[in-house]
Formats: structure tokens, C-alpha cells, sequence
């Protein structure tokens, strides 16, 4: 695949994914901040045909209502209930899958291509990526009806590709801190997060618009996204990939986050 795919989509003249430069920049804000942002990554014709492609399909959506602490663990008993291990918090969305979007869509183009796989994976320190060997984890579209949101967590992979494609009216802010936790060494953060969760520590705000590229490190650093506020509704694109390949999403996860199995 050449760049001339991806050019259709993307702004490669803001963005030159193969400019070792720009690779080196966009690693050095990721260590440095915890997250990096590309406004206008997708050009506004593919940012309108994503999100008439995800209005199309949203009757598609699974919606799940769960409770999990910030972890995405079960309670510890060893731990009191009050303990911000044991606090329980709300999320709410709804979610399709890679098999429910379009092979032609341009967000397949964009999640399969080399250039694109090799960037990310530059950025994040990794060799080569790979996508999910069970049909539907690769590419997700979540969305967030008004008084939805996603909670205060640490994600389960080491980073996160996302591409909003839709903001809210309010709400739907992405928050977060970066390094709360070390997964690495075991330090788990607790004084810290208990302070993130209770209000009495602000945390750093994302400036994202509809088009934006997000990568963030989400293993270390909790985030949130806070309830949509009026009738427009939040569409964001998840990008998964593995830095091994065969990898499938377990089953357990699979029927929580997507309401089946594949
Ligand atoms: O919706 C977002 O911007 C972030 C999504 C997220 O944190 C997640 O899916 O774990
Ligand atoms: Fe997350």
C-alpha cells in the first residue's frame, strides 16, 4: 500500500507519517505528556462521510451499562469497601464492531495500512503492530448519548489510537493524569487516584475536535470522558492492535463490551 491510499483520507502534508523527524517529535510529546494529539488528522470530507457512515450503522450499537473500579478488576475483599480499590464507578456507551463497519469504509483503510501501522508503532516503541484475530476488536465506533459517559479507569493495553468523529454539544471531555499508576512496578497509586476521583485533584483536559488523532498511554494514566450534554451525540473511533500477532479479545470481554462472541 502506498501513500496515495492514505492521502485520500488523511493529511499527510501536515503529517508526513514516513519523516523520521516528525516520528521523533510525536514520541518525545507522547513520553512527555502522556498523550498526543493531531488536530485535522482526517480532511473534512472523510470526517463527514465517518460520520454518516456511523449514524448508519449506530441502530447496530450494543449498549452496556456496567459498575467497575479504576482498575477493570473484581473487588478485593483484603481491601475496605471504601477503598478506591473497591470504589465502584458508572459507564455507559454503545459500540460496534470491525464486522459491522463497511470494508470500504476509510477507517479500514486507514487501520490496515503499513504506513499507518508503522507510525503508530514507531510512537509507541514497539517493532510491528497487529490487528485482533477475532473479527470484531480491531476497529470499534463507541457512541455516547446524552447523560453517557466513561468513567475514571487505567486500560488493560498500553496505549490507545482514537479518532473522534462527532462532539457533543457539551460534555463528552476527555480527561485524564498522566502516570498515576507504574503497571511495570507494581506501584499501584492509590493516595493519588483516591484524590482524582473525589474531585480534590484537577486533572489535564484534552483538547479534541472531530477529526483529531489521540494516542494516549492509558495503562498508567487514568482517564475519563465525561457525560454528553444535549442531543448530538459522541461518535469516537477505537483503534486496537497487538504487538503479537493471533491475539484474540477473551470472551469474557467480548460479551461484556460487545454483547457476543465471535
Ligand atoms: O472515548 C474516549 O475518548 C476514550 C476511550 C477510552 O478511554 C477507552 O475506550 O478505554
Ligand atoms: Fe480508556
Amino acid at each position: 500500500m502506498s501513500t496515495a491510499d492514505l492521502e485520500r483520507f488523511v493529511n499527510l502534508e501536515a503529517y508526513p507519517l514516513q519523516n523520521v523527524k516528525f516520528v521523533q517529535k510525536c514520541n518525545e510529546t507522547l513520553n512527555i505528556e502522556g498523550a498526543l494529539t493531531l488536530k485535522n488528522f482526517l480532511n473534512e470530507e472523510t470526517v463527514e462521510q465517518l460520520v454518516k457512515e456511523a449514524k448508519e450503522n449506530q441502530h447496530k450499537a450494543f449498549y452496556s451499562n456496567s459498575t467497575h473500579n479504576i482498575y477493570l478488576t473484581p473487588q478485593d475483599e483484603n481491601f475496605p469497601e471504601d477503598h478506591i480499590f473497591n470504589t465502584q464507578i458508572t459507564s455507559s456507551k454503545g459500540c460496534i464492531t470491525t464486522d459491522q463497519i463497511p470494508d470500504s469504509s476509510a477507517l479500514k483503510t486507514i487501520y490496515k495500512s503499513d504506513i499507518f501501522k508503522k507510525f503508530i508503532a514507531e510512537i509507541v516503541g514497539e517493532k510491528i503492530l497487529y490487528e485482533y484475530e477475532d473479527p470484531l476488536s480491531s476497529i470499534n465506533v463507541h457512541y455516547a448519548k446524552e447523560g453517557q459517559e466513561l468513567g475514571w479507569h487505567f486500560d488493560n493495553s498500553s496505549f490507545a489510537v482514537t479518532l473522534l468523529l462527532q462532539k457533543p454539544l457539551g460534555g463528552g471531555i476527555f480527561e485524564y493524569v498522566k502516570n498515576v499508576r507504574n503497571s511495570e512496578s507494581g506501584e499501584m497509586g492509590f493516595k493519588e487516584a483516591e484524590e482524582i476521583v473525589s474531585g480534590r485533584s484537577k486533572p489535564s483536559v484534552l483538547n479534541i475536535e472531530p477529526g483529531t488523532l489521540v494516542l494516549f498511554r492509558g495503562m498508567n494514566s487514568m482517564h475519563r470522558v465525561t457525560p454528553t450534554v444535549g442531543d448530538r451525540t459522541r461518535f469516537l473511533v477505537v483503534f486496537a492492535y497487538n504487538a503479537k500477532p493471533g491475539v484474540s479479545l477473551s470472551k469474557s470481554a467480548q460479551k461484556t463490551f460487545y454483547g457476543r462472541v465471535a
